[in-house]
C-alpha cells in the first residue's frame, strides 16, 4: 500500500494535499507534513496542501493557495471517511485521488484508499509511509508529525495508541531530535479567557443517572467569556476521568452557522453511531454533531444516556 502511494507521488508533477473541513492539529499537520516532505523529495513537483486554516493552529504551518490544475493532478486527502466533508471546491474534476485516513470506513471516493482505522491518527500513517519509502523527513517535519500525534491521541492517553504508535513517536524522536516540552508548551498554552471558561463548563455540567454529562454555552455566554464558538470544544479533553462522568457533552450555540455544534467524549460507551443520529459522526470515544437547536440536541443527550445505561449494565453483569 504504502509503495503504491509512493509511486503515485513520484509520478504525478502536480499534487493538492486537502483534509476535512473544521480543521483540527491532526488533521493539518497530516496534509503539512506530507506537502513538506513531497517537496524535500522531489524539488521539482509542485504540492499545494489546501484548506481553510485556523490562526489558532499557525504553529503547525501555512496552507497554500492553489495553483493551475488539471487532469494530471494527483489529489491526497488526509484525515477525512467521506467526500463531502473534504475541504476543497471541485472535488470531482480530480481525476486521480488517495485517501490517507485513520477514521472508520465510510464511503470509498478514490482510487488508493489507504484506511487504518486502529491508527491513532493520520499523523501516525504519514509517519509510517514517510519511514517505509523513500519520501525524505527534516526536524521540522517530524516536529509536525509528532503534534498531530500528541493532538489526536490527547496526549497518548486513548487507547487508540499502540505498540507502533510508541515505536514510531521513538524512532521519529530518535532520528531527529526534536524536544517534546517546547512542542507541548506550543500546543497546549491557552488563554486565560478559555481557562475561565472551563471554569463555567464544570461548574454548569448537568449531569444525567447513567453518567452522562453535558455542558451548555449559549452565545451569551461566549460573547461574556469573549471566546467563539469553537472554544468549548477545544476544552472538552479537559473533563476526562471525572469520576462520576463516562460520557460528556459540550453543546455549544453557533449562531453564524444556525447549528449547536457538539463534541462528545467518552470513557466506554460506543457514541459515534448516536452522533451519525444528528448530521456528526466520528471516532467511536470522540464525536461531534451539529443539530439544528438545543431541542435537539438535548434529544442527542437522552440517546446518549440511553448508550450510557445499557452500558452500565454491561459493565455490572461482566
Ligand atoms: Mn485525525
Amino acid at each position: 500500500m504504502y509503495k503504491k502511494i509512493y509511486n503515485a507521488i513520484k509520478k504525478f508533477d502536480t499534487i493538492v494535499i486537502a483534509r476535512h473541513i473544521g480543521v483540527d492539529p491532526d488533521a493539518l499537520a497530516s496534509q503539512i507534513a506530507l506537502r513538506d516532505s513531497i517537496r524535500l523529495t522531489f524539488k521539482d513537483k509542485k504540492v499545494y496542501a489546501v484548506g481553510n486554516g485556523s490562526s489558532k493552529f499557525s504553529h503547525i504551518g501555512s496552507l497554500d493557495k492553489l495553483g493551475k490544475i488539471d487532469e494530471k493532478t494527483l489529489l491526497i486527502v488526509t484525515d477525512t471517511p467521506d467526500k463531502k466533508r473534504v475541504d476543497i471546491e471541485g472535488i470531482d474534476q480530480y481525476k486521480h485521488k488517495i485517501k490517507i485516513d485513520h477514521h472508520p470506513f465510510v464511503e470509498e471516493f478514490c482510487d488508493i484508499e489507504c484506511i487504518e482505522d486502529t491508527a491513532s491518527s493520520a499523523c501516525e500513517i504519514i509517519m509510517n509511509l514517510i519511514k517505509n519509502t523513500k519520501l525524505e523527513c527534516n526536524k521540522e517535519i517530524a516536529e509536525t508529525l509528532f503534534i498531530g500525534l500528541v493532538a489526536d491521541s490527547n496526549r497518548f492517553l486513548f487507547d487508540s495508541c499502540s505498540p507502533r504508535t510508541f515505536s514510531l513517536a521513538a524512532y521519529y524522536l530518535e532520528n531527529y531530535k526534536f524536544s517534546v516540552n517546547e512542542i507541548n508548551q506550543k500546543v497546549y498554552k491557552r488563554p486565560l479567557k478559555e481557562v475561565r471558561l472551563e471554569g463555567y463548563m464544570g461548574e454548569n455540567l448537568v449531569l444525567t443517572d447513567n453518567g452522562v454529562g453535558y455542558m451548555k454555552v449559549t452565545n451569551e455566554i461566549l460573547d461574556k467569556f469573549k471566546v467563539d464558538s469553537a472554544s468549548p470544544g477545544n476544552i472538552i479533553n479537559n473533563f476526562n476521568f471525572i469520576d462520576e462522568v463516562i460520557v460528556w457533552v459540550t453543546m455549544t450555540e453557533d449562531i453564524k452557522n444556525e447549528q449547536i455544534r457538539v463534541s462528545i467524549r467518552s470513557r466506554g460507551p460506543v457514541i459515534n453511531k448516536v452522533a451519525e443520529k444528528y448530521n456528526g459522526g466520528g471516532h467511536m470515544m470522540a464525536s461531534g454533531a451539529k443539530p439544528k437547536t438545543f431541542e435537539e440536541a438535548m434529544k442527542l443527550i437522552k440517546d446518549l444516556d440511553k448508550v450510557a445505561k445499557e452500558y452500565n449494565k454491561e459493565e455490572k453483569e461482566r
